[in-house]
């Protein structure tokens, strides 16, 4: 398995009536990881956050903060929940 840094901390970006976010959010529940839900149509500053800093005007997306304090702005629903499967599983194997 490769494995991925751990994250200090992971907030995804996202809106209740978006069917990609839904991919995503429906996963969150079972899986131990925190992630903190940042809806952007609730909170103006997060859409701001997400197009200035991520790039794109587009979710779901997730905000990784490593370690280190860097942070990657990750696109696209499936490759959310492959990098948060990842995670869970690293968790399984070293707990
Ligand atoms: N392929 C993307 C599609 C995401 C997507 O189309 N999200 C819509 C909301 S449901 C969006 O943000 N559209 C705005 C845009 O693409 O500019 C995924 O699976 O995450």
């Amino acid at each position: 398995m490769m494995r991925t840094s751990t994250p200090h901390h992971l907030a995804l970006y996202y809106f209740d009536s978006c069917p990609y976010c839904q991919r995503v959010l429906v996963l969150l529940p079972k899986w131990k990881t925190h992630v903190e839900l940042r809806d952007i149509l609730a909170h103006e500053n997060y859409a701001q956050e997400l197009i200035d800093q991520g790039g794109i005007d587009q979710v779901p997306c997730l905000r990784i903060t490593l370690e280190n304090g860097a942070v990657q702005w990750l696109y696209e629903s499936l490759d959310i929940i492959d990098y948060l499967e990842g995670l869970e599983e690293q968790a399984r194997v070293s707990a």
